[in-house]
């Protein structure tokens, strides 16, 4: 009988462990592990098995790139939707172009305005009168109004002060205005008269040049005494020449 060389080792290494006293059961359970094929020659290659049962499902996989396909044509608008909820108040809009209510207030303001300034012009001419008059005394007559300043003066100054406050010296053209100045005198006050004859000695002109066309002369008067040339009413109303620097005379005004 042929034995291969490990078989024959293998009987040589069992007899020396009998001789040694080794366990060889336990030994023989080792040996048993070891597989037949490492002793013996390799076989040939048998036909191929079954196919195996199908594995698990395997993960999901990453999502693909977008395609590139080709755009397609607008569809037709869908139906209207639902009415949104009120949104908040914006901010205030900037101020708008004037409007002809505000042109119509301008105008009226104008108005007003002018109204003040007419009034102002009127309060300024008579506090002008107040400068100039104390108002003693105030006649008026037909269309004219005499006004008895608070001054005694000369004929020429007398003169300026009614021409400064937009009137002429008192000046009688008839009876009725003769009166209305005459009730403005108190008793013994003389008041100059608008007219003179110092452009011709006897010839008495107004101050706007004009002949004398009333008159209530003071008996015997004008007598030109000391070469009078202006004139003066008394107190009862009747006239007298005097002379025209006579400072201690009234002076009314008309206008
Ligand atoms: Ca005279
Ligand atoms: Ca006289």
């Amino acid at each position: 009988m042929h034995l291969c060389q490990p078989f024959k080792d293998l009987v040589l290494a069992m007899a020396l462990m009998m001789a040694t006293g080794v366990d060889i059961n336990k030994h023989e359970k080792n040996m048993n592990s070891c597989p037949v094929i490492q002793c013996c020659a390799p076989g040939t290659n048998g036909l191929p098995g079954r196919d195996g049962r199908d594995g698990k499902e395997g993960p999901k996989g990453e999502k693909g790139d977008q395609g590139a396909g080709l755009r397609g044509l607008q569809g037709f608008p869908g139906k209207a939707g639902p009415q949104g909820t009120k949104g908040d108040q914006g901010p205030q809009g900037e101020k708008g172009q004037k409007g002809e209510t505000f042109d119509a207030l301008q105008r009226q303001v104008t108005a007003l305005e002018k109204n003040i300034q007419t009034l102002q012009a009127d309060i300024s001419r008579h506090q002008k009168y107040e400068i100039f008059f104390s108002f003693r005394w105030v006649k008026s007559v037909g269309k004219k109004t005499f006004m008895l300043t608070g001054t005694k003066d000369s004929f020429e100054n007398g003169k300026s002060l009614c021409t400064k406050a937009g009137g002429a010296l008192a000046c009688p053209h008839n009876r009725a205005e003769n009166i209305a100045l005459q009730e403005i005198l108190k008793d013994s006050e003389q008041a100059y008269l608008g007219m003179s004859d110092v452009q011709t000695e006897g010839k008495f002109l107004y101050l706007n040049g004009g002949p004398v066309t009333y008159t209530n002369w003071e008996t015997g008067e004008p007598n030109n005494n000391k070469n009078e040339d202006c004139v003066a009413m008394y107190s009862n109303g009747k006239w007298n020449d005097i002379d025209c620097s006579n400072s201690e005379i009234l002076i009314i005004c008309e206008f």
